[in-house]
């Protein structure tokens, strides 16, 4: 006898859907394709993030792109893909000297931006950019991702309950090895980072941005700085006129802080501590409490309490993947690992939450926050030129 099947039709209650134009195919164009892709499957969103549309320069690429993340509308003018009536906003992955001018068009066409870090290439592009944001009222992001991670939530979350007590010190880390072969370029796909004129900086922006905004968000502003950076390889090939040049970025810098809140701070970030790909360190010592984070082991976060009696007190870790740990009930069940791409999803379901009500507070950087990361970027270049002690500009 025939098997009976049956098939039911579900009925499907389709949100809003947010349409985004992503602008860059890079590194960073892959992570945000994939947040916009699965945010809408995990959270809860009365908007869908779909891509819509994909800019670059290269056809070929920008084709194959398109087909594997399925964007149906491709440009490789992104003043075309701005201008276009079926996007809703605008993802700026490009290198860091294009942000202002696209962030600029974007708000032209009433589009909302979410913006790779760093949010320009110095304060006062910044400040151009937070001027005409706020402005328009449009909703902004900068992709700050790290800050997303669970563990560095939960870090987040147990110092604004105040379980530290008063807090002392902060230190972090950002320690890379890829450029210290003297024969890399600077300039074209991803060595952009190493000219200046596009860049901004060099680990100043790229890697210590990271770190300054996430300890702006857990412990609060920075008021003051002194630093040193150095160039260790002072002139490379340039990609585009394939003649030595000038390398004008800082490849390693140290930096010191003072917080807002009586805590000093000690940053550190090279691209040339041999044997790190990619070693993003914090620790927070309080009081009563230290946290410590490091993203080899992103899903753990170090915890030292002093209230535990002297015979069990030790650092323990915690593995910050149970339903109860922020973000990680959204994805599998407790002790399996999300990973770095997870932030940049976390980041969007935020920003796309905070559409359903812009007057709640932001549980995003957006570009206000962003410019004072920059400002204290800016600080710490100045502090380094001038070999003294800055005042941060405030954001
Ligand atoms: C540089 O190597 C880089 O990719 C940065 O550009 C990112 O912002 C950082 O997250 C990892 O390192």
């Amino acid at each position: 006898m025939a098997k009976k099947t049956l098939t039911t039709r579900v009925a499907v209650s389709e949100p809003k859907t947010l349409r985004i134009g992503l602008i860059g195919y890079g590194f960073m164009g892959r992570a945000h394709a994939n947040a916009i892709h699965q945010a809408g499957h995990f959270f809860s969103l009365n908007r869908r993030p779909v891509l819509q549309a994909v800019c670059g320069r290269s056809e070929d690429q920008l084709r194959a792109f398109a087909e594997s993340w399925q964007v149906a509308h491709t440009e490789t003018d992104w003043r075309k893909l701005v201008a276009r009536e079926d996007i809703d906003a605008v993802d700026i992955c490009t290198p860091n000297d294009s942000h202002m001018e696209i962030a600029l068009a974007c708000i032209k066409h009433g589009k909302m931006i979410m913006c790779e870090k760093p949010l320009a290439l110095d304060g006062k592009q910044g400040e151009t950019m937070v001027k005409a944001v706020e402005k328009a009222k449009l909703p902004n992001l900068v992709m700050y991702n790290y800050r997303f991670l669970p563990a560095v939530t939960l870090a987040k979350n147990i110092v604004a309950a105040g379980e530290l007590g008063k807090i002392f010190h902060y230190r972090a880390n950002f320690l890379q090895d890829w450029t210290i072969s003297k024969d890399l370029p600077q300039g074209g796909t991803g060595l952009w980072r190493l000219d200046a004129k596009v860049a901004g900086s060099g680990v100043t922006g790229d890697l210590l941005a990271h770190c300054i905004d996430t300890a702006r968000w857990i412990n609060g502003d920075i008021v003051s700085v002194s630093a040193m950076t150095e160039t260790f390889i002072k002139e490379r090939v340039h990609t585009a006129t394939g003649k030595k040049q000038a390398v004008k970025i800082d490849d390693a810098c140290a930096f010191l802080a003072r917080f807002e809140n009586g805590s000093l701070a000690v940053f550190e970030s090279t691209r040339y501590a041999r044997g790190h790909k990619a070693l993003y360190t914090f620790e927070i010592n309080g009081e009563h409490k230290s946290l410590a984070w490091d993203l080899h082991d992103l899903n753990r976060l170090s915890y030292f309490d002093h209230s535990v009696s002297s015979d069990r007190r030790g650092w323990s870790s915690i593995h910050a993947t149970d339903g109860d740990h922020p973000y990680a009930g959204k994805w599998w069940v407790p002790g399996l690992c999300l990973g770095y791409e997870h932030s940049f999803v976390h980041a969007l379901a935020e920003f796309v939450q905070s559409l359903a009500n812009p007057t709640a507070p932001r549980n995003y950087p957006d570009f206000r926050h962003a410019l004072g990361t920059q400002f204290v970027c800016d600080a710490v270049l100045e502090a380094a030129r001038t070999q003294r002690w800055i005042k941060v500009k405030r954001s």
